[in-house]
């Protein structure tokens, strides 16, 4: 009788029950998540073992996640998207027109989940108009760095390989910002992303509809995740919405009282800030948005 070591492997495609598990020696291999309560996520570490009976690969047990982005699902739940990300990629475009309140979302989901994030304005080939540009630098004034790219010259994805490099990065943003093109773009010919199991809910040849995990060819790893209508972090009560404002780190500690929820305080640096025009007027007021957002989800008692 042998008693082997417990054989780990990377979650790197989910289809409910179905997977795709990228190896230690970085080869892939179909496996079935084992029993009905065990739920995986793209990005997970896991446990697997070969079914004696079948000889098919079975995932027994997720590893401790390192960090991990989850939204709210539709019934107001708390659902984990992807597991063990460093680094949260919202890219915004000007055509279709990205609602910034979800990026505004998506950076306070990646801050809550203690990722790194960035801010990509894709199709810059297009133009900018004025009012976008004044939204990017909203977005550098809050502490993002931002990258302006277009998929048709490679010299505008230099800058973002070097902050890609050796991260596992998730892309988000709404549909048809141009994620799925930018992970192309990205791998390059070196591995183009093909999906080994198919999108088989029949929505169509374009449209992402699960999340996968592809190597970086200078080492890193990029998911590309399927454009979603909406997004938000899931509940946290007041002060928690404030930590996920990025920009408001430099005056929290200056408001005069030391619970402040910048919503009608006296004293409060945040307010004040944002007068100044310091603090942009929109994120402030997409950080009120936020909170109302999260007191209807949470009940009254643990709101603060
Ligand atoms: N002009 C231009 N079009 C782009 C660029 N990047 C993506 N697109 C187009 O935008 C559309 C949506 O892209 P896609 O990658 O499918 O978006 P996703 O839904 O975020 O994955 C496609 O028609 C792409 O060809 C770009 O840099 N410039
Ligand atoms: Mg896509
Ligand atoms: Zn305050």
């Amino acid at each position: 009788m042998s008693v082997a070591a417990p054989i780990t492997a990377r979650i790197v495609e989910c289809y409910g029950r179905r997977v795709v598990l990228e190896l230690t020696d970085k080869s892939r291999a179909q496996a079935e998540v084992f029993g009905k309560r065990l739920k995986v996520v793209c990005g997970d570490h896991v446990r697997i073992e070969d079914n004696p009976a079948t000889h098919a690969l079975q995932v027994m047990e997720v590893l401790p996640r390192q960090s991990h982005l989850s939204r709210i699902d539709n019934r107001g739940q708390a659902e984990v998207l992807a597991a063990n990300i460093t680094q949260l990629v919202v890219l915004l475009s000007e055509q279709p027109k990205a609602d910034p309140y979800i990026v505004d979302r998506y950076l306070a989901g990646a801050e809550l989940g203690e990722m790194k994030a960035i801010v990509v304005a894709t199709k810059a080939d297009l133009g900018f108009s004025e009012s976008f540009i004044a939204l990017l630098k909203e977005y550098g004034n809050a502490g993002y760095a931002v990258f302006n790219v277009n998929m048709h010259d490679e010299q505008s994805l230099i800058a973002l390989r070097d902050v890609l490099k050796d991260e596992t990065s998730m892309l988000v943003g709404e549909s048809g910002v141009g994620k799925s093109t930018l992970t192309n773009a990205l791998l390059g010919n070196h591995a183009q992303l093909t999906r080994e199991l198919s999108n088989a809910t029949g929505e169509g040849r374009h449209t992402t509809v699960s999340s996968a995990m592809t190597a970086l060819p200078p080492g890193g790893a990029l998911i590309d995740s399927p454009g979603v209508r909406d997004y938000a972090p899931p509940p946290v009560n007041d002060l928690q919405v404030g930590f996920a404002w990025r920009e408001f780190r430099h005056y929290r500690n200056k408001c005069k009282f030391n619970n402040c929820l910048h919503l009608r305080e006296p004293g409060c640096a945040i307010i004040t800030a944002m007068e100044k025009g310091e603090i942009s007027a929109r994120r402030y007021e997409s950080y009120k948005r936020l909170i109302n957002l999260m007191r209807q989800l949470l009940p009254s008692h643990e709101r603060r």
